[in-house]
């Protein structure tokens, strides 16, 4: 391996890496995260519930009304606050 190709290797390792911590890990935010009781990447009606009654937030947050709020949801929502 030349030193030329050594820099190269090396930068796209960089980017791959910076690609990988910076796509959304799904499940990031911290308070979704610990809403997460089970941590299964999605919010249940009954998990948000133990940490808020503002049941008009969360059907708004729930977009496809299928009772939970799924990572994309959360991103949404939550970045909406
Ligand atoms: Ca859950
Ligand atoms: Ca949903």
């Amino acid at each position: 391996m030349n030193t030329l190709t050594k820099l190269v290797f090396v930068l796209i390792s960089g980017l791959t890496l910076s690609a990988v911590l910076a796509a959304p890990q799904g499940f990031n935010d911290v308070t979704a995260n610990l809403m997460d009781a089970n941590k299964d990447g999605m919010i249940t009606k009954e998990e948000y519930m133990k940490h808020s009654n503002d049941m008009a937030a969360w059907e708004k947050m729930d977009t496809n009304k299928d009772g939970m709020l799924d990572a994309n949801e959360i991103k949404i929502g939550f970045n909406q606050k």
